[in-house]
C-alpha cells in the first residue's frame, strides 16, 4: 500500500488505541489528521508529525471540513468509559451512535469503526464468534452495536466500512490511574511498585486479551483491503473480532505477571464488580480465513514488555 500517498484521519488519536495507530501511520508515511476532544485522551500522545485538531466528533461543521480530501478514516473516538455512557446516556448516544453514523454517511472515503466485544453482553456460547447474538448489557455496548449494525446493513451504493469488535485491548501507553484503564495495566503498575493487587470475585474470570500492535495490524489489512477494493472488498459491510482466541483468567494473569517479576504477589480478593461479565473469549478465524491476519504477541511477551518499559521509567 502506497501510505504516503494517503491523507489519513483517526478520531481518538490521542487516546490510547488511537495514539499507536497514529504513530504507525506516520511511520508509514501518510499524511495524518487527529481528532481529539482529549476528554480521555492526552495530547502528548499524538506524534509531532500529525495535524493535530482538539474538537469533538459532534462538531458536524469541524467533521465535513476535516473530511475533506480524506482517503481513510479510523473512527476510534469514543465516550469508552462505561459508567459515563451509563450516567449520561443521552451525550454518550450522540458521540457514540449518532455521530459515529454521520461519519459513515459524510465520509466519502472508506471508514474503519471501533466496535466492541461488549456488544455480545453476556455470552451464550464460548469462544463467541461473530454470528453470536448481539445482546448488550448496557448504553455504551448498545451504541457501539447500533453502528456496527448499521456497517453490516450497507450495500455496494455505500462508502466502504467495516466494524472491528475489540477485545480486552492491552499494552504500553494506558494510563493504570484513568477509569478507562483495563485491569492489566492496573495489575502491572500494582506489581511494579510493590503494591497488592484487587481482584474482584474469585479471579477465575476470563479475559481476551490482545496486544494493541495487533490491534493495529488488525485496522490497517482492512483499511488496505477498503482503499484496494472499496466496497468490493471482502472487508466491506463486515464485523471483525479483534481478539486472540486464548482465554485468560486472572489468577493465570497474576502467575504471568510473577513469573516476569520473580517474585510473589499479594492478591486480595474482594466481591465481584456489578456488572461484570464472567467469561469472554473470541473467535478471531473470521479475520485470520480471510486476510491471514494472525496476532503475534502472546500475553507474557506483552507482559514482559510492560514490565521492563515501567521499569526503564
Ligand atoms: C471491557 C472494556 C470495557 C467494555 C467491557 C464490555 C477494557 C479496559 N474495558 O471491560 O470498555 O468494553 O469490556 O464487556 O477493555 N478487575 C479486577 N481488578 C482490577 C480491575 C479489574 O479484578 O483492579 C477485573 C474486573 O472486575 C473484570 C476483569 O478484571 O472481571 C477485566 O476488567 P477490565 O476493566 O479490564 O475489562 P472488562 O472486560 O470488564
Amino acid at each position: 500500500m502506497d501510505w504516503p500517498s494517503k491523507r489519513v484521519l483517526v478520531t481518538g488519536g490521542a487516546g490510547f488505541i488511537g495514539s499507536h495507530l497514529s504513530s504507525k501511520m506516520v511511520e508509514l508515511g501518510a499524511d495524518v489528521t487527529v481528532l481529539d476532544d482529549c476528554s480521555s485522551g492526552d495530547s502528548a500522545k499524538v506524534p509531532s508529525e500529525a495535524n493535530f485538531i482538539e474538537g469533538c466528533i459532534t462538531n458536524s461543521d469541524l467533521r465535513s471540513s476535516l473530511l475533506d480530501g480524506i482517503d481513510i478514516v479510523f473512527h476510534l473516538a469514543a465516550i469508552a468509559s462505561v459508567p459515563l455512557c451509563e450516567n449520561d446516556p443521552v451525550r454518550s448516544d450522540s458521540v457514540n451512535r449518532q455521530a459515529s453514523l454521520d461519519i459513515i454517511l459524510d465520509a466519502g472515503c472508506p471508514v474503519i469503526f471501533a466496535s466492541s466485544a461488549a456488544i455480545y453482553g453476556e455470552p451464550v456460547s464460548i469462544p463467541i464468534n461473530e454470528t453470536h447474538p448481539i445482546e448488550p448489557l448496557g448504553h455504551y455496548g448498545g451504541q457501539k452495536a447500533a453502528v456496527d449494525y448499521a456497517i453490516r446493513a450497507l450495500g455496494v451504493g455505500s462508502n466502504p466500512a467495516t466494524a472491528l469488535r475489540f477485545f480486552n485491548v492491552f499494552g504500553q501507553g494506558q494510563d493504570p490511574s484513568s477509569q478507562y484503564s483495563g485491569v492489566l495495566s492496573i495489575f502491572i503498575d500494582r506489581a511494579t511498585t510493590s503494591q497488592p493487587l484487587t481482584i474482584f470475585g474469585d479471579g477465575e474470570q476470563t479475559r481476551d486479551f490482545i496486544h494493541v500492535s495487533d490491534v493495529i495490524s488488525a485496522l490497517i489489512t482492512c483499511a488496505e483491503s477498503l482503499l484496494e477494493q472499496g466496497t468490493m472488498s471482502p472487508a466491506h459491510g463486515e464485523a471483525f473480532n479483534i481478539c486472540t482466541g486464548v482465554p485468560v483468567t486472572l489468577n493465570q494473569v497474576v502467575k504471568v505477571i510473577e513469573d516476569s517479576i520473580q517474585g510473589n504477589l499479594e492478591c486480595k480478593y474482594q466481591d465481584e464488580r456489578a456488572g461484570d461479565i464472567k467469561h469472554s473469549s473470541g473467535d478471531c478465524s473470521k479475520l485470520q480465513d480471510m486476510f491471514d491476519w494472525s496476532p503475534m504477541i502472546s500475553l507474557s511477551e506483552g507482559i514482559s514488555d510492560l514490565i521492563s518499559n515501567s521499569q526503564d521509567v
